[in-house]
């Protein structure tokens, strides 16, 4: 693998070899830059509007920081602009009621298509006004979404899209549980135990299917969220 010069410069008088060593294990793909074009701008203003009058649940968050916080990942995990572009618009089709010809639309004729699907393939069916209406059935739901990922192969964008929603969802439950303890779960339709074992599961498959340091992010951040829910440390009881 070439380094770049103006890499190759530095590894000479900043890291020595720890950096070079570091350097060489990078994957080449991440030495490729990829481009955010216009097609990114309009993905973002239409998800801004699409989301503009909603909240992180039981928070007053925008919602679009969500968003951003999914795109964000997926391009730190070497994506695509197209991927980026469907984690901006990941919870459109289910909370917005958007078809394949908006995303054509708006989009553009191909792209809208192929970010729609990508869409697709990635819900879950777990936003929050389905779970409300439809308590019972959550088990089912996500017992066939897990069962869903496992037949995607390793490279497919929804894979990608999807474990970037999942961390960033993760990290948010993880810092609530530490700030709030165990009430924070009240805002969920499914108890502590139930999240665990879907945020267990989907770790795993994403683990196996796309192994990358996202997924291996995930798997710990799961872990501190499992060390929180099984210690129930008494300093932390929130009476
Ligand atoms: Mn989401």
């Amino acid at each position: 693998m070439t380094i770049p010069a103006a890499r190759a410069q530095r590894v000479s008088y900043r890291g020595g070899d720890r950096l070079k060593h570091y350097l060489g294990r990078m994957p080449e793909a991440s030495q490729v830059p990829t481009r955010l074009t216009n097609e990114f701008e309009r993905a973002l203003s239409w998800a801004i509007e699409l989301h503009k009058d909603q909240v992180r649940k039981g928070t007053k968050i925008p919602y679009v920081s969500h968003l951003l916080g999914v795109a964000s990942l997926v391009l730190e995990d070497d994506g695509t602009e197209e991927e980026a572009i469907a984690a901006l618009l990941h919870d459109a089709v289910e909370d917005c009621m958007v078809v394949r010809g908006d995303f054509e639309a708006k989009l553009g004729p191909d792209i809208g298509s192929r970010v729609f699907d990508i869409v697709v393939a990635c819900s879950d069916g777990g936003d929050p006004a389905k779970d409300a209406r439809d308590e019972e059935t959550w088990q089912e739901r996500k017992t066939s979404y897990v069962n869903h990922l496992n037949e995607l192969v390793s490279g497919d964008a929804a894979l990608r899209v999807s474990v970037a929603d999942k961390l960033h969802n993760a990290r948010a439950i993880l810092s609530d549980l530490r700030e709030y303890g165990p009430d924070m779960w009240q805002k969920f339709n499914a108890g502590e135990s139930a999240q665990l074992w879907y945020y267990n599961a989907l770790s795993e498959v994403f683990n196996r299917i796309h192994n990358r340091p996202i997924s291996r992010e995930l798997a710990n951040v799961v872990e501190q969220i499992g060390h929180i829910v099984n210690t129930k440390d008494p300093n932390r009881s929130h009476c």
